[in-house]
């Protein structure tokens, strides 16, 4: 009966379901509903229950909804608001929809799997059912544009710190926007602006990172990896959403603050780039050269065989 009525539940989510229909799927009277209702509410179950229209089920022990994820926020530095979906084409796109129809800084939109999910350059990112966590963050920091790729490197420092706290695992950055483990693609960021010519009118931060294990093929069999093979223990997708956007929340007010110099020590601390030899892509062309640093801008420095500095703003690296 009970895992009947929790199925009924599911399927019906985000939407009601009145009691009369549940009394008919399990064929038993609205009171025997209603109390079973109430003994999954004392196992942890969150169901709520408003007249005329039925039961909802907000939460459950084991499920990632809105609510698992918007429950761990207070106390926020940025005025969370948690929209969740079980199935999007793209966190992105519904964040600019989003954003476009009124919403404001810090509107999160979650998404249990995308049909279409982007990485940077048109590349496709892979988050499938009951995997991953791909979450996307509005933010309106009214800074000029070329500061907008500045938050790829404070997210990925957010990442990092909250990963390391609820999981214990160490990730390590490669600049601009992959988080590996053990040089293994556990997380990317996709940072997408709308500008005016000297300030930007949103910055949308996209999250993708591989919690659960997921039989990955092709080229990605050998380069994915996921918290929970790292970790070596299950891991909740809520825990980990709502551990990130508390610890960006205060991470931005120092980007804020002070910008991207603000981080730069955390962010050195936990990259894998700098002292490598790294092979960069620019328009097609490619160099390599040695990461000696990034500036207070975020900005790669190459030292190239020649002995000359090369400052990298964007591209795609790859560590040798
Ligand atoms: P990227 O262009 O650096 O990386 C994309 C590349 O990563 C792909 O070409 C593929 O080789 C590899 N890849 C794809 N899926 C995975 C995966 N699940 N795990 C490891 N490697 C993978 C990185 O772009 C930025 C990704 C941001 C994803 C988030 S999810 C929420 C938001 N919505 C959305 O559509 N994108 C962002």
């Amino acid at each position: 009966m009970k895992s009947k009525l929790l199925a009924v539940l599911k399927e019906n989510y985000p939407e009601y379901v009145s009691g009369e229909k549940l009394s008919g799927e399990l064929s038993c009277s609205r009171t025997a509903v209603w109390k079973h209702i109430e003994k999954l509410r004392k196992e942890g179950y969150i169901i709520k229950a408003v007249r005329n229209r039925g039961y909802l089920l907000e939460n459950s022990p084991e499920a990632f909804s809105a609510h698992a994820v918007s429950s761990q926020l207070s106390g926020a530095m940025l005025p969370y608001h948690v929209n969740f979906y079980r199935v999007l084409s793209s966190t992105q796109p519904e964040a600019q929809r989003l954003f476009l129809e009124g919403a404001r800084e810090g509107t999160v939109v979650i998404a249990d799997s995308q049909t279409s999910g982007r990485g940077r350059l048109g590349r496709e990112w892979q988050t499938r059912e009951g995997k991953g966590l791909a979450m996307s963050i509005i933010l309106t920091p009214g800074i000029p544009p070329y500061k907008a790729p500045q938050l790829t490197l404070a997210a990925a420092v957010s990442i990092v710190k909250a990963v390391k706290k609820v999981t214990g695992v160490n990730m390590e950055i490669k600049w601009p926007n992959d988080l590996l483990i053990n040089g293994r693609k556990a997380c990317g960021i996709l940072t997408e602006m709308q500008s005016d010519p000297d300030q930007v009118r949103s910055v949308i931060v996209g999250i993708g990172l591989n919690v659960k294990k997921d039989d990955f093929s092709g080229e990605l069999e050998n380069t994915a990896v996921s918290l929970e093979e790292a970790a070596g223990m299950e891991l909740d997708r809520a825990d980990l959403a709502s551990a990130i956007l508390m610890q960006f929340a205060s991470d931005y007010q120092l980007f804020l603050e002070k910008g991207f110099k603000g981080l730069k020590d955390d962010w050195e601390k936990h990259t894998c780039t700098l002292g490598r030899t790294v092979r960069v892509e620019q328009n097609g062309v490619y160099f390599t050269g040695r990461a000696e640093s990034v500036d207070d801008q975020g900005i790669l420095q190459l030292r190239t065989e020649d002995g000359r500095i090369h400052p990298v703003v964007s591209g795609d690296i790859e560590l040798s």
